[in-house]
């Protein structure tokens, strides 16, 4: 018999066929079988960057443990969108998976998600993950679902972010002065570098590369592992290894798409997305630990400021007090719980 499988499986009579063979459950048809549920998660990273790596594999493990229902299209670098375009998607479920830092185009429908990008707040990974896996990490998650979003429990790395310029090394805080410098759409970013005296203006990530290279603004801040993998160093100089605020990303999902899922179908792929969600972070820990050397060799030129005189540049700004009262006693309570006394 001369069947082509594909047209053999979607006609009515091809199905009955088959399960009237008893071979509906033989591994290469349900291969054949189109995924019941195909889903798509939208990232602003390059395809390169661990956070795409690490959830193209959970993708993969995902499909295979629900033999094929559940399949999930990986749309790296900002394919479908800024960040803000991208939420706005998730929100309307024209996109059921996105993940997104809480300081960014997330702190528009949540404000207090930014409270994790606070200046010099976390000063190591385990103050961060202590707080992202513990207490704060709960709370803040509870506003997320509040929101009538869905989150998964664990948070994927960025890392601390550095600052790099065309312009100049930044050694002091005094280098920061009117700098023009990009940061994400969100709040808490402007409230930062307005208070370290920069002239910050809100940019999503797409069009980061070509304001560096038109000098639209003269600098940037990211973590080592985005300046590598989205080639930022090609269109920048100086890079001040400033680690001013830690940042990562929630994995977020639309509401009604979750909701259409059978729950051992959520089981499984909550289950794949934290476990590999955990290699990422020390991926993306080590590459950040290691990338310094890489990227002088391609060109950019370090520095390591004394971090403490910008840190204190904030704290006679105002800007603890503010941030404080901003995301509110429990909250700061919650984060200093972890960093000790902030403000
Ligand atoms: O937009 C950025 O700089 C990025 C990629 O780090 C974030 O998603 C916050």
């Amino acid at each position: 018999m001369k069947l082509d499988r594909r047209s053999f499986l979607v006609t009515s009579a091809g199905t009955a066929a088959v399960a009237a063979s008893g071979l509906m459950g033989a591994p290469w048809i349900r291969r054949a079988q189109a995924a019941e549920f195909s889903y798509k998660v939208g990232t602003d990273l390059p395809a390169s960057h661990p956070l795409n790596v690490r959830i193209q594999q959970a993708t993969d493990a995902i499909k295979k443990e629900t033999d094929g229902r559940m399949e999930i299209r990986v749309f790296a670098n900002n394919q479908l969108g800024g960040d803000p375009d991208m939420f706005a998607q998730l929100r309307a479920g024209a996109l059921e998976f996105f993940t997104l830092s809480g300081a960014n185009a997330l702190s528009s429908l949540v404000p207090k998600t930014a409270i994790t990008g606070t200046g010099f707040a976390f000063k190591n990974y385990d103050q961060v993950f202590g707080a992202l896996d513990g207490e704060l990490g709960a709370h803040l998650r509870g506003l997320i679902t509040k929101a009538g979003l869905v989150v998964q429990d664990k948070v994927w790395d960025n890392g601390f972010r550095q600052i790099t310029t065309s312009s100049k090394a930044i050694a002091t805080p005094a280098d920061l002065q009117g700098l023009k410098i990009r940061v994400p759409p969100g709040r808490l970013w402007i409230s930062l570098f307005r208070a370290l005296n920069s002239a910050p203006t809100s940019i999503s990530f797409n069009e980061v590369y070509s304001s560096l290279q038109t000098k639209v603004v003269e600098g940037q801040e990211n973590a080592l592992a985005v300046v590598d993998t989205a080639k930022l160093y090609e269109v920048q100089k100086y890079c001040s290894m400033t680690s001013h605020m830690w940042d990562g990303f929630w994995f977020l999902g639309n509401r009604t798409a979750w909701e259409k899922l059978p729950a051992s179908v959520r089981d499984i792929t909550s289950k794949h997305l934290n476990a590999y969600a955990m290699l990422q972070r020390q991926d993306v820990a080590q590459l950040n630990a290691s990338l310094q050397k890489t990227l002088e060799s391609k060109g950019l030129q370090f520095n390591a400021p004394d971090v403490a005189s910008f840190r204190d540049v904030l704290q006679k700004s105002g800007f603890y007090a503010e941030q404080k009262k901003f995301f509110g006693d429990e909250e700061w309570a919650l984060l200093e719980k972890v960093t000790g006394k902030l403000a």
